[in-house]
C-alpha cells in the first residue's frame, strides 16, 4: 500500500520507522511518504495560510498549496501506476467518525493519501476540486478536537496498516480483539495463577474449551454493555 500524508509536519511522522509498521516499510508492504505541504508554496515566507473571508477569528489554510501538493501526489490525474483510484483522507472534528469497519475497508485498498490541516481549516473549495479526480473523505476520530489532523492520522495509520495482511505476524491476533466482532474485547490472564492474592478465574484452568469460549462471549457482551451499550443492537 501506498501513503503520501500533506503536512507542514513532516517530521511529525518519522516514528513510523520504528515498531511494526517500521518492519512493513523496510519489506515493502508500507510505502509510507510524508511531504512538506511548504515545500509547494512560492513566496518567501513558505505561506501557507491566511485570514478569513468574512472575518472571524483564527487563520484558513490557502487553497494554492494544497491544490498543487495534491497534484503531486495523485500524479496530475495521469492514470497512476496503482489499479485502485486514490481515497484522500481530510482528519477534521466535522468529519464522519473513524471506525474499525472504516478502517478495515481502508485497508483493501492500493493508495490512500491523508491531507493534513491545522488552524481554523483548510479552504472548501480545496474538497470540492479534489473530489473531482479522487474519491473524498473527511474523517473524525471521535467528539474531541485537537490542533491538527497530525496525531489523527497517525491513528489511522496505525489502524489500517496493522490490517494490511504480513503487517501484524500473527493473523489470528487480529481475529479476537475489541471491535472485530462488534464486541469489547474479554479479560485476558497469565501467569501467576495467584497475584497478590487476585485469582485468574478458575474455569480459564478447567481445560475445557467450549466452556471457555462461552464465558469469553459472555464476558464481551456483559462488558460491552456496561461500558459501550451503543454498540449493541437496539432490544
Ligand atoms: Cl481527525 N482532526 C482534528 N483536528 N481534531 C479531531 C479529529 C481530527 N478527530 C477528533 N478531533
Amino acid at each position: 500500500m501506498r501513503i503520501d500524508v500533506v503536512t507542514i509536519f513532516p517530521e511529525f511522522f518519522d516514528v513510523l520507522d520504528i515498531s511494526l509498521l517500521g518492519r512493513a516499510r523496510q519489506t515493502g508492504i508500507l510505502d509510507v511518504r510524508a511531504h512538506n505541504l511548504r515545500d509547494f508554496t512560492h513566496d518567501r515566507h513558505r505561506t501557507v495560510d491566511d485570514t478569513p473571508y468574512g472575518g472571524g477569528a483564527g487563520m484558513v489554510m490557502k487553497p494554492e498549496p494544497w491544490g498543487e501538493a495534491l497534484d503531486a501526489v495523485l500524479g496530475e490525474g495521469k492514470p497512476g501506476e496503482l489499479a485502485s483510484a486514490p481515497v484522500v483522507i481530510f482528519p477534521s472534528p466535522a468529519g464522519t467518525v473513524f471506525t474499525q469497519k472504516m478502517a478495515r475497508e481502508l485497508a483493501g485498498r492500493e493508495h490512500l493519501v491523508f491531507g493534513c490541516g491545522r488552524y481554523e481549516g483548510i479552504d472548501q473549495r480545496v474538497f470540492e476540486h479534489t473530489a473531482e479526480r479522487a474519491e473524498v473523505r473527511l474523517v473524525s476520530l471521535g467528539d474531541y478536537v485537537l490542533n491538527g489532523g497530525e496525531v489523527a492520522v497517525m491513528a489511522m495509520i496505525e489502524a489500517i496498516g496493522r490490517l494490511i495482511p504480513g503487517v501484524v505476524g500473527n493473523p489470528e491476533s487480529l481475529v479476537e480483539e475489541s471491535h472485530e466482532d462488534g464486541l469489547l474485547e474479554y479479560p485476558s490472564y497469565t501467569k501467576p495463577a495467584t497475584w497478590r492474592g487476585l485469582e485468574v478465574p478458575p474455569i480459564l484452568l478447567s481445560g475445557n474449551h467450549g466452556a471457555i469460549e462461552r464465558w469469553r462471549h459472555e464476558q464481551q457482551v456483559e462488558r460491552t454493555r456496561r461500558v459501550r451499550p451503543d454498540l449493541l443492537p437496539p432490544e
